[in-house]
């Protein structure tokens, strides 16, 4: 087969991933691939955190920060963590270990929206990048990096680093060359100019990634899957709450509020999304078009029949059945997927002038549609704030899904007053759950919680969400959105003290 390394120069710095890992030294900031557990270093993390714990072995210390595109894998942050390498983690993760170290207050992570990112670190907030690991699929002959199943922030560690480490993973699809849209128009303020996109679908970059050759220090060559979890079999309460979602999207369509192949689709990531995207698949819907974040199965499936022409993305969250259909399919797949930057797929300005449809999953949600989406009891973080804010407050209209209920329904996701707040009112347009679906747009704050309570809440709390209403709208210091302050937070309180909200 083909050398993946065309490059003779980046041929000969081909190393192991040991002697890779010996390149970065205590302290480093380090930016790495990946996102949602596509394109992410399969090899040197694991290496240098073993070269970590041989460190701590002999007490020395030993920890780095860690930058990437968003999730990634066991073989990173899990490795990583376990390890305990890592001082400071952003901007978004979902690994267990890792979760718990941060939720010990041992971890210190930044939970920023993931189109800020890149900017952020241009701006110089996070210091300097001593390193970059990079996965790719191929290196071309001019010394160019053709990126492989995610994009993420490469192009911006690749440009801030000042060593970059690149692994060529020859497990991923070499058919992905040209799937990539790689756009370098973006500057500074007050340099801006608007970015030339304006269809999901148009393409405005190159298909690889730069990198000054006299940068990379260690060339590693892998073969291993990305991270694919199966998804389990969709369930009832996903497949009530798809259907909700698509009647609603089906009736704004005959109200003639969005045409019949709907707006660009953004969908998060889990169980809920697959099955609306599932959903989508057998209502009739044609010739609909993604611009997210992330393409999960049930998008591949919908591209598959033709009901969706084109997704835009920066990464895949694929089950290992629908990666092996990916790469058996993937000169079809290439000429329907574009894959962007992670500042250019969530973009404020692309989504907004595209109008996309955002659905996210979310923790809980208060009578007046403030979301949480990452802290549970407004403390414990679960993942982070994701993309999820970029499409929520910048879409077209922001759709916010979950279970009325959760840990066996002690639990309510409908509470008096979100214990944290990700999107505020003003950013949430629609809130569903298996019970129905509230349309809080051009409703007050009283008349969102009216519909809040009656569509979305589970009938077990239902008559103590009317109970805390009424009596707010009755004492409330103000009435436009009324709350009693010492009570608002006491059903996440009473959960902590006796294990259920119920009083
Ligand atoms: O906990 O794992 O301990 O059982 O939260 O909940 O119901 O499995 O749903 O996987 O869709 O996650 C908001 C976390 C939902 C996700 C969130 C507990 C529940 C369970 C997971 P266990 P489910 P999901 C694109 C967009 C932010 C980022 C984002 C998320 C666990 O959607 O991270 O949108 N969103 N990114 O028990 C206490 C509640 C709870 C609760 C759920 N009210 N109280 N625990 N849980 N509701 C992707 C990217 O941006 C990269």
């Amino acid at each position: 087969s083909v050398d993946r390394i065309a490059n003779a120069r980046l041929r000969d710095r081909v190393v192991s991933a040991e002697a890779a890992a010996a390149l970065i030294q205590p302290g480093e900031t380090v930016a790495m691939s990946g996102f949602t557990g596509s394109g992410y270093p399969k090899a040197v993390p694991v290496a240098l955190a073993q070269r970590i714990e041989a460190f701590h072995a002999d007490n020395l210390p030993f920890q780095i920060s860690l930058m990437t595109g968003a999730s990634t894998a066991p073989e990173l942050d899990g490795a990583l963590a376990k390890a305990d390498g890592i001082a400071m983690r952003m901007p978004f993760q979902s690994d267990p270990d890792a979760r718990n170290r941060i939720n010990a207050g041992l971890l210190d992570y930044i939970d920023i929206h993931l189109s800020h990112v890149a900017q952020h670190v241009w701006f110089g907030f996070y210091g300097e990048i001593d390193t970059a690991v990079i996965e790719v699929s191929a290196i071309r002959e001019d010394g160019s990096l053709v990126p492989s199943t995610s994009v993420g922030n490469n192009k911006t560690w690749l440009d801030l680093a000042k060593k970059v480490i690149v692994e060529v993973n020859d497990w991923q699809p070499a058919g992905v060359d040209g799937m990539h849209d790689i756009y370098y128009g973006t500057a500074l303020p007050p340099h801006r100019k608007p970015i030339p996109l304006v269809h999901g679908n148009d393409r405005i970059g190159e298909t690889s990634l730069r990198c000054d050759p006299d940068k990379i220090v260690a060339v590693v060559r892998t073969n291993g899957p990305d991270r694919n979890s199966p998804f389990s079999p969709i369930d009832t309460t996903s497949e009530q709450i798809a259907a909700h979602l698509i009647d609603f999207l089906k009736h704004e369509v005959a109200r003639g509020r969005l045409p019949a192949n709907l707006l660009p689709l953004q969908s998060g990531v889990g169980n809920i999304p697959n099955a609306v995207l599932a959903g989508l698949g057998k209502s009739g819907f044609r010739d609909l078009s993604a611009f997210t974040e992330v393409i999960q199965d049930g998008m591949l499936d919908l591209l598959r029949d033709g009901v969706l022409s084109y997704a835009s993305c920066t990464g895949f969250a694929l089950s290992p059945q629908a990666n092996e259909t990916f790469k058996e399919n993937i000169d079809f797949y290439r000429e329907r997927i574009i894959m962007r930057t992670q500042e250019i797929s969530n973009h404020p300005e692309l989504v907004r002038r595209l109008g996309c449809i955002g659905m996210n999953g979310m923790i809980e949600v208060d009578l007046y549609g403030n979301v949480n989406s990452t802290h549970v009891m407004g403390t414990r973080i679960m993942n982070g704030i994701g993309g999820s804010g970029d499409f929520a407050r910048n879409g077209f209209l922001s759709a916010f899904l979950s279970p009325s209920t959760a840990k066996n329904g002690t639990i309510s996701a409908i509470v008096p007053m979100v214990s944290h707040v990700d999107h505020t009112e003003h950013d949430v347009s629609v809130i569903v759950t298996e019970q129905g679906l509230a349309d809080l747009r051009g409703l007050t704050p009283r008349k969102r919680a009216r519909v809040v309570i009656d569509n979305c809440a589970h009938p077990e709390f239902r008559d103590q969400l009317n109970d805390y209403f009424e009596r707010a709208s009755r004492d409330s210091y103000g009435k436009h959105t009324p709350h009693l302050l010492p009570e608002a937070l006491s059903w996440h309180q009473r959960w902590l003290d006796t294990g259920t909200m119920k009083v």
